[in-house]
């Protein structure tokens, strides 16, 4: 009990983070792991009735604050409801954002000393062991994410302007340069295969050798 563990999947639209987020949860099942696959906004009832309102669902804008606001009420129940009970009986928990999302997408407006204060209240000590940052140009991102979603609408931050989309590239190369250990930056340009077979060896390395 209690040895599961945590890790997360961040970066810009379209980086390919579901997609590494499956491949990796395979191959911890093919090693007879227990591992769980997660997103955010979501992951409970409660938090995927949230993430409609705040990618669809809204009259008007809210603010910044509400929304990160919003975003964290739905954490609080993805934490509460799935990921600690599934940490607390050993699984790994694979989950497609998290906080540092909030950092990037909400944080430009609302400044660190805000998202510090949230973070700490929503997130306390539940920190991902390892975060994957996928990395790649705001623009080559944005068109596997149209190609992906073909004629379906465009969400609350699909239609942000590019300058937003590559400053959320800015924003998660900052994240990961003040959080060393945690978060590896991954370059997203490359084949899928090769981006998952980094990914495993750094899994396999960092938790599964190291907890052997
Ligand atoms: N948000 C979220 C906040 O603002 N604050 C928060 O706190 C949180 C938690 C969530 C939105 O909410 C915002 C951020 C988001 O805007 P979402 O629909 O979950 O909305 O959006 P994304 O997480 O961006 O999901 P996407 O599905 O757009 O992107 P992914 O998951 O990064 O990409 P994926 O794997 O679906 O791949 C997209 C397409 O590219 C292909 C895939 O096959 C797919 O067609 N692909 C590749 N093609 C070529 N080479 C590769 N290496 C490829 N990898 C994948």
């Amino acid at each position: 009990m209690g040895a599961g563990r945590f890790i997360t999947f961040e970066g810009g639209e379209g980086a390919g983070k579901s997609t590494q987020v499956a491949r990796l949860v395979e191959r911890l099942r093919a090693q007879g792991i227990e591992a769980l696959s997660t997103r955010e906004p979501g992951g409970t009832p409660n938090a995927e009735a949230l993430r409609k309102v705040l990618l669809e669902g809204l009259q008007e804008p809210l603010s910044p604050a509400s929304e990160a606001m919003i975003f964290s009420a739905a954490r609080i129940d993805h934490l509460d409801k799935l990921i600690r009970p599934a940490l607390a009986r050993g699984a790994y928990v694979v989950c497609d954002r998290f906080a540092d999302s909030t950092r990037a997408y909400q944080g430009g407006t609302l400044g660190t000393a805000f998202i510090d204060g949230l973070e700490a209240l929503t997130v306390g000590a539940t920190m991902p062991d390892l975060t994957f940052i996928l990395d790649l140009p705001a623009e080559d991102g944005l068109k596997r994410a149209d190609l992906r979603r073909g004629s379906g609408k465009v969400d609350r931050f699909e239609s942000e302007t590019i300058e937003f989309h590559r400053g959320l590239r800015t924003a998660f190369a900052e994240i990961a340069k003040n959080n060393p250990q945690r978060c590896i930056v991954v370059d997203a340009t490359r084949h899928i295969d090769t981006i998952a077979d980094d990914i495993w060896r750094v899994v396999e390395t960092r938790l599964l050798k190291a907890h052997s």
